[in-house]
């Protein structure tokens, strides 16, 4: 698809100098994406730099260099791709958390749909046991995917789904266990205490922590997204993110945030409702939609 830069920073790209107003229309393009001030303006600080050390005038060549610089910014050591147990005889365990509604069952579809595609054994652990619709949906995904699910009544114990989950993978010789848990909120500490037992399970059942604690986190999230990183980290230890609704309006560049401050890395996008919207994270893609428009 044709995507055109902010069409402000466009026009001001046309004229072929680089000045003070170009700037500030890309500072502005990339708050507009949701970066913070504070990131916004190192990233313009250390463009300036190149362009002064590089001897840069063509503007063109200024914007590439700047998508460089987002991109490098989230360039990871592992590339973004998920752990995996090392030990063939003990399932690779990716627990899922984060708040209601940013997509934590469509994502465990979506990826039990990539592993399974890859010819993978999967089995589900239905940990939302909140209401009985979260059961129900995630069987539903399970059935349409067609991999095992572990469930119990609604209202039953989270933690003990998971423990029981982990133990068929184990005695069934299934590959991957995904963990589905009830959306909260990163303030409510009792429900993220419980989280934290979540993870002691896991650590039981397993003799190690889950290979992955995948935080799902809506792209619209603004600059609160930090917080509930923080959080996240702090109770259940998580170790990537599932950056979702990239389809939408947000170019999630409060994410950038996330990797600055906290080094928790992008794993997997989601980019719209169905079952092969999920894909690896890819900083080059990410950083040219933080400043692009479809
Ligand atoms: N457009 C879009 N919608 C998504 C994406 N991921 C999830 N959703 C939708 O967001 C809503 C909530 O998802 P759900 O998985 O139930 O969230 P949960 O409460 O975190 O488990 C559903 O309507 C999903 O179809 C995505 O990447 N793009
Ligand atoms: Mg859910």
């Amino acid at each position: 698809m044709f995507k055109k830069l902010f069409q402000a920073v466009d026009k001001l790209l046309g004229r072929g100098v680089i000045d003070e107003e170009l700037y500030e229309q890309l500072e502005v393009a990339l708050i507009q994406a949701d970066t913070s001030i504070e990131i916004t303006t190192r990233i313009l600080e250390e463009l300036r730099q190149i362009v002064k050390d590089e001897k840069i005038t063509d503007p063109d060549l200024m914007k590439e260099r700047l998508e460089k610089l987002i991109s490098e910014r989230l360039m990871l050591n592992k590339g973004g791709s998920l752990n995996v147990s090392e030990d063939n005889n003990t399932p690779t365990v990716y627990l899922i958390v984060g708040t209601n509604g940013a997509g934590k069952t469509t994502s465990i579809a979506k990826l039990a749909y990539k592993l399974k595609k890859k010819g993978n054994t999967v089995l589900l652990a239905a940990g939302d046991t909140f209401r009985a619709a979260a059961i129900d949906q995630l069987e539903t995904w399970a059935e349409r995917v067609d991999v095992p699910i572990v469930k119990s009544q609604p209202g039953g114990d989270s933690a003990a789904v998971i423990f029981d989950a982990i133990q068929s993978a184990k005695s069934k010789g299934i590959q991957y266990v995904l963990a589905d848990t009830a959306g909260r909120q990163h303030s409510k500490t009792n429900l993220m205490q419980e989280l934290q037992k979540v993870s002691k399970v896991v650590e039981k059942a397993l003799g190690k922590p889950a290979d992955e604690v995948l935080l799902v986190i809506d792209a619209h999230t603004g600059q609160n997204a930090i917080k509930q990183a923080e959080n996240y980290l702090k109770f259940a230890g998580i170790t990537g993110l599932i950056v979702t609704k990239l389809d939408g309006t947000s170019r999630g560049g409060a994410m950038l945030g996330i990797y600055e401050t906290l080094k928790i890395p992008i794993k997997l996008v989601g980019t719209g409702e169905s079952i092969e919207n999920l894909h690896k994270f890819n900083p080059e893609i990410f950083a040219s939609n933080l400043l692009y428009q479809q």
